[in-house]
């Protein structure tokens, strides 16, 4: 079967399961000539993360430092106003990222929420910046109303698999994050969803959650990758870091089974080495997030990732145009 073929078909669990069984070479050799096919794999996306409101969630994400249920230490903050987000947009695009993105720590927004929202965007966007936001569920006229203020992207990530899901979240359904993504999409908005490795799931959950996201009626644009942040005062404090070659089968894998989306290497680099981000660059993940901060968690400071690129070649993607997609 072609890749193309593959990205217009249904995966099968046990389809992507035996992809995870491959061995290493070969899952690679695979992953890597697909991304070739479809992007320049010295290539990398740089988006720019910034908490614009911080703490005091009501849900009960068990890896989420942000939770009202846990105590981790975090001070709480109220939303951002403009001027604090244009200068970190500045500085971001200054530093190279082409893509500023606002997370919030709420369950849902309000609609009052989403206009002041919907202003920051439209601040960003004026700086010629690609945007992104993450702010819990959404409605569809959420959605319409973040679109018309030149909203590029919106992140909402299944985070793991149907079936290992109430393990992490018992204050919202698998369902409630699909009925999010058809929102958002039917809204004009492209789609970041992705999920977390590393929350003592299983290889079989892992391949679920990707199948999931595969089959979506559209597949993700944006594919974020994240390695679980282990945050002192959260339940997931403390499990066993994943085996660093299985998180690199999983951006293969992602590869394998979005050809055309961006994957991103995403929360969790400031505790891998050069050598497995490498890896996973190779195995087909062109998107980072960039700069010293993720939300509330250490990213990896940007003169670290710009020797990193240097040792292995990579660039910084650059759009052509403000709110243009990278070239493929
Ligand atoms: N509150 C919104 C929501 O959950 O939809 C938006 C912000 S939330 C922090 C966005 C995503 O960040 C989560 O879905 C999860 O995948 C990821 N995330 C949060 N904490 C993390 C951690 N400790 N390690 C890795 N990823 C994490
Ligand atoms: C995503 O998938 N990862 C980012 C972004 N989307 C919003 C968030 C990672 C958060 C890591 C923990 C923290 O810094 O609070
Ligand atoms: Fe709240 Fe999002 Fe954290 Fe879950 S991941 S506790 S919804 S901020």
């Amino acid at each position: 079967m072609s890749s193309t073929e593959a990205a217009a078909s249904t995966w099968g669990r046990e389809a992507v399961e035996a992809l995870f069984e491959l061995p290493f070479a070969d899952l690679l050799y695979r992953a890597h000539t697909i991304h070739r096919e479809h992007f320049d794999a010295n290539e990398v996306q740089v988006s720019t993360l910034l908490s614009i409101k911080t703490g005091g969630c009501p849900e009960d994400c068990s890896y989420c430092p942000q939770s009202v249920h846990y105590d981790t230490g975090l001070e709480r903050e109220k939303l951002l106003d403009e001027d604090a987000v244009v200068t970190a947009a500045r500085r971001a695009k200054a530093a190279g990222a082409t893509r500023f993105c606002m997370g919030a720590a709420w369950r849902r927004p309000t609609d009052r929420n989403v206009d002041k929202v919907a202003r920051l965007v439209q601040a960003v966007k004026d700086e010629g910046m690609e945007t992104c936001v993450t702010l819990g569920m959404l409605e569809a006229h959420q959605a319409e109303r973040l679109r018309e203020a030149g909203l590029d992207y919106y992140n909402h990530n299944v985070d793991t698999s149907p079936d290992y899901y109430p393990e992490v979240i018992t204050t919202r359904t698998f369902q409630d994050r699909l009925d999010t993504l058809a929102n958002v999409r039917s809204a004009g908005v492209k789609v970041c969803c992705g999920g977390i490795i590393g929350m003592g799931e299983s290889r079989a959950d892992r391949a679920a959650m990707l199948a999931e996201l595969a089959n979506l009626p559209e597949p993700p644009e944006s594919v974020p990758i994240n390695q679980l942040v282990q945050v002192p005062g959260t339940p997931f404090h403390g499990l066993d870091p994943v085996d660093p070659l299985e998180f690199v089968r999983s951006i293969a894998v992602s590869r394998i089974l979005m050809p055309r989306s961006r994957v991103r290497l995403s929360a969790g680099r400031e505790e891998m080495s050069d050598e497995t981000q490498a890896l996973c660059f190779f195995a087909g993940a062109n998107s980072i997030f960039y700069g010293d901060r993720l939300l509330t968690t250490d990213n990896p400071a940007s003169e670290a990732d710009r020797t990193l690129f240097a040792r292995l070649g990579l660039r910084f993607c650059v759009a052509e145009e403000p709110g243009e997609a990278c070239s493929t």
